[in-house]
């Protein structure tokens, strides 16, 4: 109480520039906010004022700023994440991606890497048996089989149960959710291993597509002169009893975009190379790939 009310003799008697507004903003906080939320929200009011201070934010400029969050709010739903699609543009969920990683690699051996979950990913994708396609209604030279083993990265023995859900563009760059023509959860599956530890399952290879650029996202890359693009890619989240889940993607090697993902997502280690498929009718690539958890 006496830190906020010294706080409007400072900004009565002279202005909101110095440290001491800022002090009096997170010292409002009281005894019951939890500790992590004390923590985070005095580092952003922080962070936040000394963006506005450094910058000399003008109120039409903050304005536009907080135009971009309400339109970002106003056209989410459950088909379209636009918060998480502005974040990603601004390299956020890539830098929380990253931290979280480095947390939970510990070992020298390490999981398969993480990589950004990104707005299209739906709960309760059809359970698949192994061997069957994800792929329905689309005709493609792009047939691929992939297939692997998903292994202890401890120990390297097999995982049974794990759960390998998948889930990728059509080839005209939409997922499902986002094209009225695509049955729905087409190009979506989750499959589990057995005693082996193998996956094996049928998809297309994938190509470089725009990320949705008619919203906020999009006008912050137009503003900025960056273009939509992503790399060929194809989502995963590993799941099994016992371990931690891994949110991850692959990308092709020959993709455009590599080197400049408009979501800042790609990691060296999560670059593939797919394969012409010798003697299999169903598939013109082949994918081997192998998870660790
Ligand atoms: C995507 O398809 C995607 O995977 C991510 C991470 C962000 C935007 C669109
Ligand atoms: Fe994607």
């Amino acid at each position: 109480m006496a830190s906020s009310g010294a706080a409007m003799t400072e900004s009565n008697g002279t202005h909101k520039f110095n440290a001491h507004f800022t002090k009096a903003v997170i010292n409002a906080t009281g005894p019951k906010a939890l500790p992590r939320v004390r923590q985070l929200t005095a580092s952003l009011v922080q962070h936040l004022h000394d963006f506005a201070r450094e910058n000399e934010l003008t109120v039409d400029e903050w304005m536009i700023g907080l135009e971009l969050m309400n339109e970002a709010g106003r056209m989410s739903n459950d088909r379209r994440n636009e918060g998480q699609l502005l974040c990603d543009v601004l390299g956020l969920e890539s830098l929380v991606d990253e931290i979280t990683y480095k947390l939970a690699a510990d070992a020298k051996d390490e999981p398969t890497a993480t990589a950004i979950l990104g707005p299209f990913w739906r709960q309760d994708a059809p359970a698949k048996q192994m061997g069957d396609t994800i792929v329905s209604g689309i005709e493609s030279n792009d047939r691929t089989w992939m297939h692997g083993i998903v292994t202890d990265f401890r120990t390297g023995k097999p995982i049974e149960g794990a759960v390998l859900d998948v889930w990728h563009t059509a080839p005209n760059g939409l997922y499902e959710q986002q094209d009225p023509a695509q049955p729905d959860m087409n190009l979506r599956g989750r499959f589990t291993t057995g005693k082996d530890g193998k996956y094996n399952f049928y998809c297309l290879r994938p190509v470089p597509y725009p990320i949705p650029y008619d919203g906020p996202a999009g006008k912050v890359l137009q503003a900025l002169d960056r273009h939509p693009y992503r790399p060929a890619h194809i989502h995963f989240i590993l799941t099994a009893p016992g371990y931690k889940p891994i949110v991850t993607q692959i990308f092709d090697r020959k993709s455009k975009y590599l080197e400049d993902d408009a979501v800042f997502a790609v990691k060296e280690s999560l670059i593939v190379d797919f394969k012409p498929s010798k003697d299999d009718p169903k598939a013109d690539f082949e994918l081997p790939y192998d998870f660790r958890m």
